[in-house]
């Protein structure tokens, strides 16, 4: 089904020298809302990949159940295998609100139509097979809000580039393509959404 009221763009590299992105990440735009969500399996390369597409694969089947519930279904797959980071943002188009949780360090970066950014503070710890209390920042949308969700790979700097406060997500995901540094050491992820009503 084609998007109605989400812009999306997406950047992704692996770190340099390896094959495998541990970084993985899903989005879905249904008839009443939106689902994004990013994971970075911990350390690199192939077992870090396996969690972090696992997690996406179980919040593909879930994307209607409430975040404290698709976070517990995550945590019981993980169980015996890597941790992962992860971030999920949900959008209800007919309330208008938005809700995002994140467990360790994936990043929010919220801009209002009229240019206000706001972040999240990352915090500490991953999923990992044990159930932990869930923060969930929750907002009400305005009209071109964007939302920049990133892995760790993504710095402060980079964030603060003055080109993220433009509306046209695919240029926005170019000049940070453009500015990154060549030798990056770690699996960035940088995903740029925008609402329209
Ligand atoms: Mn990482």
């Amino acid at each position: 089904m084609a998007r109605k009221h989400m812009d999306i763009s997406v950047f992704q590299k692996p770190k340099k020298g390896n094959y495998y992105c541990g970084d993985s990440y899903f989005y879905k735009e249904t008839d009443h809302g939106f689902i994004c969500a990013l994971a970075d399996g911990l350390g690199s390369g192939e077992y870090a990949k396996e969690s972090s597409q696992l997690v996406m694969d179980i919040i593909e089947s879930n994307i209607d159940e409430p975040l404290d519930q698709i976070v517990k279904r995550c945590n019981k797959g993980l169980v015996g295998k890597r941790g992962v980071v992860l971030g999920i943002l949900q959008v209800d188009f007919n309330e208008k609100k938005y809700s995002f949780s994140s467990i360790g360090n994936i990043g929010m970066m919220i801009i209002s139509g009229d240019s206000e950014k706001k972040r999240n503070i990352p915090n500490a710890g991953y999923l990992g097979g044990y159930s932990r209390p869930l923060k969930v920042l929750r907002g009400t949308l305005s009209e071109e809000m964007v939302f920049v969700m990133f892995s760790d790979g993504v710095t402060s700097i980079d964030l603060s580039a003055k080109y993220f406060l433009g509306k046209d997500v695919s240029k926005i995901t170019e000049m940070f393509s453009y500015y990154l540094s060549e030798t990056m050491d770690d699996d960035t992820t940088l995903l740029v959404m925008k609402y329209k009503a």
